[in-house]
């Protein structure tokens, strides 16, 4: 069975499928991702049934027991269009998945630079959109799309996918509040996101859910534009009705959040209301990063049982 764990003491035994270290991490087997940890445990540790096997092939960085694979790439974005980059990234990854027996994407995690660089139709995070889509769309593929989260890192960095992928479809699961990213309308970006809101799928005698970054937007506009508070109430409610419509479960308890905030000048206020609205008894990771749309200012991912 999966397990997640955010903790600052990673241990990394052979159940060990992937730790991503945030900030910076000296340890081979950990995944850096170069988004500055502002708060909360600063490693993500990934676990399956031990032994797990490990290796490195065709540009991934794997692991997988019988049930589950981990992998993370890195992709080059660094100048022209970034569309052809996204879909190169995700043809390998579609591509990869399937020859290793894991043919279903369940979760990734999108990090590249710069993703407000260029103006309309060609900001960054629009043209990895359309590469995205390009790569993924087959008939039905909209009933099948991962959770996801893109969140942007610092300039200079390169582009990286981590995802998670099953041998079985995990369920997609929407928000009533939320129209599916997927049928955004045109105004947002050339090709719609291509990520569900959440991912269902069994875990042993549980239930475990993937949950999507998730920001304020309701409907498909941003509510409470450059506002983080107010931001983070509409997250609340955006969680709450993700949950209750992911059924079977009825009690979903958080195993993992991670908070994204633009500007690490709000934190202190930010966090505050956070623990308002989730309490504490989870501690959730923070980071400083890019939000998707510019008038976003923070963003919360997690991983639920239930
Ligand atoms: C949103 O709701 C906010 O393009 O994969 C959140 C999570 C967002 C994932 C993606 C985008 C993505 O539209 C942005």
């Amino acid at each position: 069975m999966l397990r997640c764990e955010l903790t600052s003491t990673p241990e990394l035994g052979a159940d060990v499928l992937g730790c991503i270290g945030f900030g910076g991490a000296a340890d081979p087997r950990v995944i850096t991702i170069p988004l500055r940890h502002l708060g909360g445990p600063g490693y993500e540790v990934w676990r399956g049934r031990a032994p797990v096997q490990r290796g490195r092939d065709a540009g991934f960085t794997w692991a997988t027991d019988a049930e589950s694979l981990f992998a993370a790439t890195e992709f080059d974005a660094d100048s022209g269009d970034f569309a052809p980059a996204a879909e190169a990234a995700y043809r390998r990854i579609v591509a990869f998945t399937a020859a290793r027996g894991f043919p279903h994407l369940l979760r990734c995690w999108n990090y590249f630079d710069d993703i407000h660089r260029g103006a309309g139709d060609d900001e960054r995070y629009r043209r990895f959109c359309v590469g995205r889509h390009a790569a993924l769309s087959a008939p039905g593929f909209e009933r099948r799309l991962p959770a996801a989260t893109v969140i942007g890192t610092p300039p200079g960095s390169r582009g990286q996918v981590i995802l998670i992928a099953g041998r079985e479809p995990g369920a997609q699961v929407e928000n009533p509040r939320q129209t599916p990213a997927f049928e955004y309308p045109r105004e947002y970006s050339p090709r719609a996101p291509s990520f569900s809101r959440a991912m269902l799928h069994r875990g042993g005698d549980r239930m475990q859910l993937f949950v999507s970054g998730t920001a304020s937007v309701v409907g498909h506009a941003t509510r409470h534009p450059g506002d983080a508070l107010a931001q983070l109430g509409e997250i609340r409610a955006n969680l709450d009705a993700l949950l209750a419509a992911a059924q079977p479960a009825r009690s979903w308890r958080a195993v993992a959040l991670k908070l994204f905030v633009r500007d690490a000048a709000s934190l202190p206020a930010v966090r505050r209301e956070f623990e308002r609205l989730f309490g504490t008894a989870e501690p959730a990771m923070v980071l400083q990063g890019d939000i998707c749309r510019s008038d976003l200012e923070v963003e919360v991912e997690g991983f639920y049982e239930g």
